[in-house]
């Protein structure tokens, strides 16, 4: 089976293309990857003789038609991620997470190729903190930010496409990822790779926002599992239970970095904050028969920092450069 990864030298998808070349020996993977500031090749380098790596635009129509043209699935991570940058320019969103979504739908129905669209669950906007509901596939969209709303306005592009042209498409909404290889712009690996470096954890706001985190195996894992198993035209949640408050995350990192558990700053709240979100992953249990292997958030938690100890020279080089781009606006509160 040939694979078109898309952003496969990003976070999510470099790591589904390392556990899908180490568990699925049928599978051969093209990535297809911009390599914007979130790439980082090295990720690849284990497998660099096994992956053929095309740096180009998922946007690219002529380009995207060649590559499509010759697999037999889409895997569609590539996308501008963080919502901190979207704030400060959406444009690239839109032309990334919009034209880029269009462009592949346009080249799979060409070539009547099966498509899985990785989105997230921010698609549905937040929920109050003491709201006992969580997100399931019927809830209504309602994305808060200029990222959240180009994902959602990807995903609906995927149901027209079902519906109108008979594409063989599905979708996965997916909750907060942690693990090896995350840009350090990204709140974990932010506070992580701050402590290790002798810098203060930055908390935004009051830090009470909540995050429903996964390990990003277990969201590919669950990727696979829709795309072995799923019906065509369906949307998956994925989750696996893990809802922390941003606070606790950084006092669990700070004590297992043997630091004192309050040796960190408040800063400048993000505009249009989401407070919280929570999936509900019941139709890929029950459906499908999908379950997470990381159900200890701390171990899970103890694994990352122990992976971006060991690894320095993968997020060093990036990291001076974000650390510069935050201070520019953020501001120390209490
Ligand atoms: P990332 O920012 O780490 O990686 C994105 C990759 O896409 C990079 O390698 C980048 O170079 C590439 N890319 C960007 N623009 C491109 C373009 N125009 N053409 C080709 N490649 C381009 O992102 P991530 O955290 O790995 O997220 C991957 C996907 O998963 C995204 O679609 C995101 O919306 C979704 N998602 C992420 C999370 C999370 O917690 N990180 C949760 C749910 C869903
Ligand atoms: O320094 C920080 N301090 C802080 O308190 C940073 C970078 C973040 N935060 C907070 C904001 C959020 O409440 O931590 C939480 C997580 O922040 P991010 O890592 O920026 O993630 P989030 O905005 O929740 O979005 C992530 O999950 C859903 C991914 O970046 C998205 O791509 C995905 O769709």
């Amino acid at each position: 089976m040939r694979v078109l990864v898309t952003g496969g030298a990003g976070f999510i998808g470099a790591n589904f293309v390392l556990r899908t070349l180490a568990t699925r020996p049928e599978v051969t993977i093209r990535v297809l990857d911009k390599l914007t500031y979130a790439a980082n090749p090295e990720t690849l380098a284990p497998v660099a003789d096994r992956v053929e790596l095309v740096e180009g635009d998922v946007a690219d129509a002529a380009l995207v038609d060649r590559l499509v043209g010759d697999t037999d699935l889409v895997v569609h991570f590539a996308a501008e991620s963080h919502n901190d940058n979207s704030l400060a320019d959406p444009s690239v969103f839109v032309h990334t997470n919009l034209v880029g979504t269009y462009t592949l739908l346009e080249a799979v129905r060409a070539h009547r190729v099966r498509y899985h669209h990785i989105s997230t669950d921010e698609v549905y906007g937040d929920l109050d903190l003491d709201d006992p509901a969580r997100f399931t596939e019927t809830t209504a969209y309602n994305p808060s930010s200029p990222y959240s709303s180009t994902k959602a306005g990807s995903d609906l592009l995927v149901r027209a496409w079902v519906r109108s042209f008979g594409v063989a498409a599905t979708i996965s909404n997916c909750s907060n990822n942690y693990g090896p290889c995350q840009h350090v712009e990204k709140f974990i690996p932010r506070q992580i790779t701050n402590v290790l470096s002798g810098v203060r954890p930055k908390l935004y706001g009051d830090g009470r926002n909540v995050r429903d985190w996964i390990h990003v195996d277990d969201h590919n894992d669950a990727v696979w599992t829709i795309i072995d198993k799923g019906r065509i035209g369906e949307t998956y949640l994925i989750g696996a239970d893990g809802e922390v408050d941003n606070r606790t995350v950084v006092e669990t990192i700070l004590e297992l970095l043997g630091q004192p558990k309050d040796a960190f700053d408040f800063v400048t709240d993000r505009p249009g904050h989401d407070r919280r979100y929570a999936i509900d992953s019941t139709r890929l249990r029950t459906e499908l028969g999908w379950r997470p292997e990381y159900v200890d958030f701390r171990a899970g938690l103890a694994a990352t920092i122990d992976w971006y100890r060991a690894n320095a020279d993968w997020w060093r080089p990036a990291k001076d450069a974000v650390e510069a781009r935050y201070a520019a606006t953020e501001k120390i509160t209490r």
